[in-house]
Formats: structure tokens, sequence, C-alpha cells
């Protein structure tokens, strides 16, 4: 098989390979992906700190034209990247094709912003002098992406580094270095002169290491656990180094006696189980009021027994598997916490047999839970929901924000009284009313408060917060 190399100072490069294994089928390897040693780590970063001046100073249409180039070839080729996603990631086809269009959309958006920089002038205070305020690239920009998102998350980084005049050093998650080496494949053809994008792909230990230990490395952008966010966090504040952290979340989704019943539990059937669970904007805590709960919990038992799990690139599935036995023992390992905890499992939660061997698990669904349990209060990251009861709109508030987490929060309910106060009141980065807290839109801020997150928000116009430095300039005359 021929090997995926890495692309360090515009060549490819690198020998020592590791299998990707469709989680689907086990026996399925999707293709050979080259391994960085810290040594390759450090040529790349080498490599983006030569290429950052003229890369910084290049011309707007030459960056836009080249992330316009990757979102036109990204959606011409979104059914193979999308199958190619769902095959290495396991979500469905269905979803990596969406997340495909959705990365697709992100370098479009961010080609458009390339042409949108601007700054600020204004009078000094002091006469005769004027003030410019603009905005400057930040240098080299490490990125590490998780596996959940393996083209949405690189693009919603690559993009804006790049658009606003960064270079990048790039490392994927290991479980998932198809998409990345396609987009950087896509990003390099396009015409990034060499050394302005680097993928390092590898172990986080050897190759994530290397980057945080690097006084070049200007700014790290991070999305994935919670303790490897920390030891970003104090590896850069070390080297005095800009970072951003996209961590876990244990989203709530409110349910009132008002809601349609209908909104709710599709709703909730999204967070908690789409993409398998997999998501930081999964909902896993779903805190209904008592006077809908009984209706609500039997409504979400009809609808999951229509939920079909299986092979991500069968066109009947509904939930795809586990990403990997590590990922799928701490599913099974919760649900038996929940257990001994005293919450009921209703529904699923079984291990399931398929035609392949994959890591397929049925959703599960815990009711009789509490708020004080391991299962509420600790990301499980798989396709395991509990419902807690509560009395009214203000104990479901209280539970709600009752977390150490505050990535995305959700009600579903009639009452625009109570949508609007949810609205202000949620400690959350983001509040969706009638919506799954899952499922964002790329044109507008995204992140978290609280242990969810930290640093300046992602995507939309708001992502030049990370990805620039403001320079204040003082003209007398
Ligand atoms: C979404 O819900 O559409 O890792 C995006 C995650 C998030 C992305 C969620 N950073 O799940």
């Amino acid at each position: 098989m021929t090997i995926h190399q890495n692309l360090i100072a515009g060549e490819w490069v690198g020998s020592d390979a590791i299998n990707n294994i469709n989680p689907s089928n086990t026996n399925d390897v999707v293709g050979d992906y080259a391994q960085a040693s810290a040594e390759d780590a450090m040529a790349a970063i080498v490599a983006a700190k030569a290429a950052f001046p003229a890369w910084s100073r290049s011309g707007i249409l030459e960056r836009h034209a080249i992330l316009r180039k990757t979102a036109d070839e990204i959606l011409a080729r979104k059914d193979e990247l999308g199958r190619l996603l769902s095959r290495e990631e396991g979500k469905t086809l269905a979803e990596g094709i969406g997340e495909t269009v959705r990365a697709s959309q992100i370098f479009d958006f961010f080609a458009g912003e390339a042409l949108r920089l601007s700054g600020e002038t204004l009078p000094s205070v002091r006469p005769n002098i004027g003030v410019e305020i603009s905005r400057e690239p930040v240098g080299v920009v490490g990125i590490i992406t998780p596996w959940n998102f393996p083209i949405a998350i690189p693009a919603w980084k690559i993009a804006p580094a790049l658009a606003y005049g960064n270079t990048v050093v790039f490392k994927p998650a290991e479980l998932v270095p198809g998409c990345a080496h396609a987009i950087v494949d896509i990003l390099h053809r396009a015409g990034l002169p060499k050394g302005v994008l680097n993928l390092v792909m590898g172990k986080g230990s050897v190759v994530g290491q290397a980057m945080l230990d690097s006084p070049d490395v200007d700014a790290i952008t991070f999305t994935g656990s919670t303790v490897t966010g920390k030891r970003v966090a104090s590896a850069s504040i070390e080297h005095n180094r800009k970072f951003q952290l996209e961590m876990g979340g244990k989203n709530p989704f409110v349910i009132l006696d008002d809601a349609d019943l209908d909104i709710a539990v599709e709703a909730a059937v999204n967070s908690a189980f789409f993409s398998t669970g997999q998501r930081c904007t999964a909902s896993s805590r779903l805190i209904v009021t008592e006077g809908i709960h009984d209706r609500f919990v039997a409504a979400m038992g009809e609808r999951m027994k229509h939920l079909v799990v299986g092979d991500a690139l069968k066109a009947d599935t509904h939930i795809g598997p586990v990403v990997d036995q590590k990922q799928l023992d701490q599913d099974v390992d919760y649900i038996a916490i929940g257990k001994r905890e005293g919450a009921r499992l209703a529904f699923g939660g079984d291990l399931a047999r398929r035609d392949t061997p994959g890591f397929y698990l049925q959703p599960a669904l815990f009711t009789e839970a509490t708020n004080r349990m391991r299962i509420s209060r600790e990301e499980i990251f798989g396709p395991v929901a509990a419902v807690i009861r509560v009395r009214d709109y203000d104990e479901a508030l209280a539970i709600a924000n009752d977390t150490p987490f505050g990535l995305s929060s959700g009600i579903a309910t009639a009452s625009l009284k109570h949508a609007t106060h949810f609205k202000r009141h949620a400690e959350a980065g983001m509040v969706m009313v009638n919506l799954p807290t899952a499922g964002v839109d790329f044109h507008v801020p995204f992140g978290g408060r609280k242990q969810s997150s930290y640093g300046p928000r992602e995507q939309g116009k708001y992502a030049s917060e990370f990805y620039t430095v403001v320079k204040t300039a003082y003209t007398f005359g």
C-alpha cells in the first residue's frame, strides 16, 4: 500500500507508517499514514518560521484564491471525502458528507475574510497626531485537532490561520489522518508556497509535545480533551505563547412541560446520539420537568427503537460505531457506573453485533438520574444520556448550570418567557432554543465558558481575535 506522507517544507516525506482502521470493520485498512518524529515536527516548525515573513506580507488576493480553490475542490469531491471521513471516523455517510460540505463552506468564508481585513483610524487625544489600529498575523500557528470532526475542525483552524497571514504546523488526531492528509494535499496543490502549511501526523506525546516545547510556535489552537488542554495551557504560558482551547462539555438540554413533544424528542435524540454522541456539543443531560417527564421518556423509547446502529457507510444506518476500542470501553464503563449509582438504564446500552467486526453500541438512555451522579458530571463522549427529573423551570435552569462545563445549553419550550430567560441565564457559550445542542453554523462564533474553553472564540469573523495581533501606530504630522 502507498504511504500517505507528511508535508514538511513543501516536500512529502516519511516512511514509518501506521494503519488507519475503519471502526465499522476493523478488517478494513483505510490506508497507511506516515508517523512524524520529534525531529520531523521540529523541521516543520523551522519551515513554517522561514515561510512566515513572505506569507505574512502576501497579497490578500493570493490568499483568497488559494482558499477559494480549496473550497471548490472539497465541494467537488464531497462524496469521496465524506466517504473517507465516515470510513475512518465512523459517523454516518450523511454526516460525513455534511461535514465535508461544511469544511468547504468554511474555506469559502475565510477566502472572503482575507479580502475583508480591516482596521481603524482615529484621532489621537493629542493634536496633530493620528492613530491607526491594524491587525497583523501572529506567526507560526500550531494546530492540534481531535478525531471527532476530521475535516471541519481542521478547516476552521487552518482556513483562518492562512487567511490572516500565519504559517501552520498541523497535527491531526492519530485516528483520522485521512481527511487531514486530503485537505493538506488540496491546499498544497492550490498553490501554497512551501513551508506555509506543514502536516505532521503522529503521536501527541511525540509530535504534539515537540510543538508545545518549541519557542518558535507563536500560537497553539487545540480542540480535544480537558487533560491535554491543560498541558497545552501550561506549556504555552511557559513560552508566553498565545493559546486557544476547546475542550469538554456536559451540555444540558432542558425539556419543559409546554414543549412540543416531537421537537423535544427529535432535538434530544440528535443531541444525545447522532454522530454516536461523540461531539463536545452533544447533550448527555436531559433535564425534564415532571408534567412532561413520562410522556417524554416513553416517546424517547419509541424513537430509539427505530434508530439503526450499523456500518457507517450503509445507507440505512442512523448511528455509526464508536470510534475505537478504548472509547467503547469508556462508554461501557460509564453505563456500568450509571447503574451502580442507582440510575435506571431504561433503553439500549448493549453492545451490538453486525456482519463486520466493529465497535457497535446501542444508544443508552438512563432515567431516574440525579445531577450529582458521575454520569451527569463527567463527559462520556459516547451515545449515553441521562434523564434528570425536575419540578419546574427554576430547578431546571439551576441544574443546567450546575456543571463545571459551559459549551452549549439547550431548551425545548413554547414559552417566550422561559426561552428569553434561558438565553440570558444559561452559563454557556452557545444557547439553543427548540434545537439540538450540537450542529452549529460556520459563520458565527463557536466556543464555551468555564472548563469548556479558553481564549477567543473560533469561527466567523471572531476568529481574527486569535489569529491576529493588534498593532496601534501613532503618526505625527
Ligand atoms: C457541532 O456541534 O456542529 O468537538 C460542532 C466538537 C466540537 C464541534 C461541534 N468542537 O464536538
